[in-house]
C-alpha cells in the first residue's frame, strides 16, 4: 500500500508550510486576549473520553491552527496507519514485527490477528493462568518452601519489564493490601537488590523474573543473586520452585536459569517492552491489587483503544494531544514536555512516559532510513505537584524558553484526610492559570504600590516580578484514579506517541539506540574479567578503566 509518507518528507508538504505560516501569524497573540475575546474558548477546546477530560484551551491555538494540524494528520496518512496498527500489519518495520498490545486488553470484543492467526486464544489462556496464580498467592494457597504464605513479591526486570508495572502498582496503592507488598528491583547496582532484600524473609518472598528476552544482563545478574540469597537461606535448590516464577517469551532460557516452565507466564514477540504492562509483565499488578482490578485496568485501556479507533480525528483525544505536541515541537521550537501529575501515587508516571515517548520517538531517520529534516521526539520529564512547584516551576514561569506542561489532576481525593485536596486542586489550577496569564509590568507596579513600596524599589523589581505568561498547558482531569481511569490514561499516551510517530514518519516501536552502550559495556566487562584488551578504546575510557582496576574496591572484588 502506498502510504502518504512515501510521497516525500512531511515538512515538504503544503500542510506543513501552512502550519509554519500560521504559527508566524500568531506571533504577538496572547492567550489572555484569546480568552478575553472568546467566552466559549474553554468548551471549544475540551474533550471527554473514557473517564478523562482534556481541557486544552490554554494552548497557543486558534480554530485555524487546529484545522491545519488535522490537515497535517491526514497528509501523514494517520487514519490508514491506525488501521494498519490495529490490523496487525508489521508497522514495526525495522524489526519486521506487528504491534498488538491492544489485543492484550481487547477482552474478547475485537479479533486481533498476527500473520492471519487469531492471537486472542493465547491471550485468554495466559490471563486464566495469571488469574489462578494471583488468586492462589493472594488467598494464601500458594506456599513457600517451608510452608509460609507469601508476604512480599520482588519483581526483577528493567526498562519495559519494570517501569510500567512499577508505575501502575504505585498508582493503585489504595487498592493494595498491607499484608502483601510488591517491590521492584531493576538496577544492576547491587544497592538496589541488597537494600530490597535486607528487610525480607526468604520463607515468605516470591520472585518474579520478568524479561521478554531473558538475556538482559541486569535482570539475569539480579535474578542469580536473588536465587543465591534464597538458596543459602532456605537450605537448598529445591526452594527455587516455590519462590521463583518467570515472565518471558523465551522458555528455553527460563528453563536454563532453573525455573520450571510450568511457572512461566508467556507473552509474545508482538508485545513491545514499553507496551507490555498489559501482558503477563503486568503480573505484579494483578498480585498487588487482585485480578479483577487488573481486568479493570485492561478495560480502561480497551475503552481508549476503541475511542482512538472510532472517534473523528477532531474529537479524538490521543490525536489532539499528539497534534498539540507537534505544534510546539515543530513550529514553536519547544524542546521538551513536562508531565506534572497532581497525585502523589502518580510519582512514577513521568519516568514511565519518558521511556514510552523518548524510546519510541527519539529517532533521527524515517522508517526508510532517510535522515529527518525536522525535529522528532521532545525530552519528557516531570515530577508530581505540588512538590514540583517548589523546584523547577521557576524556569517554567520565567525561564527563557517555553516548556509545555501536561497537568494531570484527580478531582476526588484518594484518602479521607480533611484539609488537603482543596489545596492540591487550587495549586494545580493556579499554576496552569499563572503560566497562561502571566503578570504584566503594570500589574506588578499596582500590586507593589498598593503594598506601599517606594517608587524606586518598585521599578527595580518590576523586571524580576513580571511573568510573560502565554505558556501552554493541557489539563487532564478525572474523578478518581481507578484502575479503569489509569488504563485509559496510559493508553491515551501510547496512542499519542503513535500519532506523533506517524507524522514524523519514524518507527516508534524499535529502539536500536540502546544497543551500542550494551555492546560497549560487554567489551569493558571482558577487560575487567581479564578476557579482553582495552586497545582501540579512546584515551578517556582507557584511563577510567585503569583507574577502576587500580581502585581498592576493584582489587578486593
Ligand atoms: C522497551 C525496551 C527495553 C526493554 C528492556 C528489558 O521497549 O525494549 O526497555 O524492555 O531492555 O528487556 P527484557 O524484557 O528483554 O529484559
Amino acid at each position: 500500500m502506498l502510504m502518504p509518507q512515501d510521497k516525500g518528507p512531511i515538512d515538504q508538504t503544503g500542510e506543513w508550510e501552512a502550519l509554519q505560516r500560521h504559527w508566524e501569524s500568531l506571533a504577538g497573540r496572547h492567550m489572555r486576549d484569546m480568552f478575553a475575546t472568546d467566552p466559549q474558548r474553554s468548551e471549544r477546546y475540551s474533550l471527554s473520553a473514557c473517564g478523562l477530560e482534556l481541557d486544552y484551551s490554554k494552548n497557543l491555538v486558534d480554530e485555524k491552527a487546529m484545522e491545519l494540524l488535522l490537515d497535517l494528520a491526514a497528509a501523514a496518512g494517520l487514519p490508514a496507519w491506525r488501521e494498519r496498527l490495529f490490523a496487525g500489519d508489521r508497522v514495526n518495520t525495522t524489526e519486521q514485527r506487528a504491534v498488538l498490545h491492544m489485543a492484550l486488553r481487547s477482552l474478547g470484543d475485537r479479533a486481533y490477528r498476527c500473520d492471519g492467526e487469531d492471537v486472542m486464544d493465547g491471550i485468554r489462556s495466559v490471563l486464566a493462568r495469571m488469574r489462578a496464580f494471583s488468586e492462589k498467592v493472594r488467598n494464601g494457597a500458594w506456599r513457600g518452601h517451608t510452608g509460609e504464605p507469601i508476604t512480599d513479591i520482588v519483581s526483577i526486570g528493567i526498562g519495559g519489564s519494570s517501569l510500567g508495572p512499577k508505575m501502575a502498582c504505585e498508582a493503585l496503592r489504595p487498592y493494595q493490601r498491607a499484608d502483601l507488598r510488591v517491590h521492584f528491583v531493576s538496577n544492576v547496582d547491587e544497592a538496589h537488590l541488597a537494600s530490597t532484600l535486607e528487610s525480607l524473609d526468604p520463607a515468605s518472598t516470591l520472585f518474579i523474573v520478568a524479561s521478554k528476552t531473558f538475556t538482559t544482563q541486569e535482570t539475569l545478574t539480579n535474578a542469580r543473586s536473588a536465587r543465591d540469597w534464597l538458596v543459602r537461606r532456605l537450605g537448598g535448590e529445591a526452594a527455587v520452585a516455590s519462590h521463583f516464577v518467570a515472565v518471558s517469551t523465551n522458555a528455553e532460557a527460563v528453563a536454563a536459569f532453573g525455573i520450571d516452565t510450568e511457572h512461566m507466564f508467556e507473552f509474545w514477540e508482538w508485545v513491545g517492552g514499553r507496551y507490555s504492562l498489559w501482558s503477563s509483565i503486568g503480573l505484579p499488578i494483578a498480585l498487588a491489587v487482585g485480578f479483577e482490578r487488573f481486568e479493570e485496568l485492561l478495560a480502561g485501556a480497551n475503552a481508549m483503544d476503541e475511542h482512538f479507533l472510532s472517534a473523528p480525528l477532531e474529537h479524538n483525544m490521543p490525536v489532539i494531544l499528539g497534534l498539540l505536541g507537534i505544534w510546539y515541537r515543530n513550529f514553536a521550537g519547544c524542546d521538551s514536555l513536562a508531565i506534572v501529575p497532581y497525585h502523589q501515587h502518580l510519582e512514577y508516571l513521568p519516568a514511565f512516559l519518558q521511556q514510552l515517548d523518548m524510546e519510541s520517538n527519539g529517532k533521527q531517520v524515517t522508517r526508510d532510513g532517510v535522515p529527518v529534516s525536522y525535529q522528532t521526539g521532545p525530552v519528557i520529564w516531570g515530577a508530581p505537584g505540588t512538590d514540583a512547584q517548589h523546584s523547577f516551576f521557576q524556569l517554567l514561569h520565567q525561564g527563557t524558553r517555553a516548556i509545555p506542561v501536561d497537568f494531570i489532576l484527580p478531582l476526588c481525593p484518594a484518602y479521607d484526610l480533611p484539609g488537603h485536596h482543596d489545596k492540591l486542586v487550587a495549586n494545580c489550577l493556579a499554576q496552569a492559570q499563572a503560566l497562561m496569564r502571566g503578570r504584566s509590568a503594570d500589574e506588578v507596579r499596582d500590586e507593589m504600590a498598593a503594598a506601599g513600596l517606594p517608587a524606586e524599589r518598585i521599578e527595580a523589581l518590576v523586571p524580576h516580578r513580571t511573568f510573560p505568561g502565554n505558556r501552554p498547558s493541557n489539563l487532564l482531569v478525572f474523578d478518581r484514579l481507578t484502575p479503569q481511569v489509569l488504563g485509559a490514561l496510559i493508553a491515551l499516551y501510547e496512542h499519542k506517541v503513535f500519532v506523533q510517530g506517524v507524522i514524523w514518519g519514524v518507527d516508534s516501536f524499535d529502539q536500536w539506540g540502546v544497543e551500542l552502550g550494551k555492546q560497549l559495556a560487554g567489551q569493558i566487562l571482558r577487560v575487567f574479567e581479564g578476557d579482553g584488551a582495552s586497545q582501540g578504546t579512546d584515551a578517556s575510557t582507557a584511563g577510567l578503566i585503569r583507574r577502576y582496576q587500580e581502585a581498592a574496591c576493584s582489587r578486593q572484588a
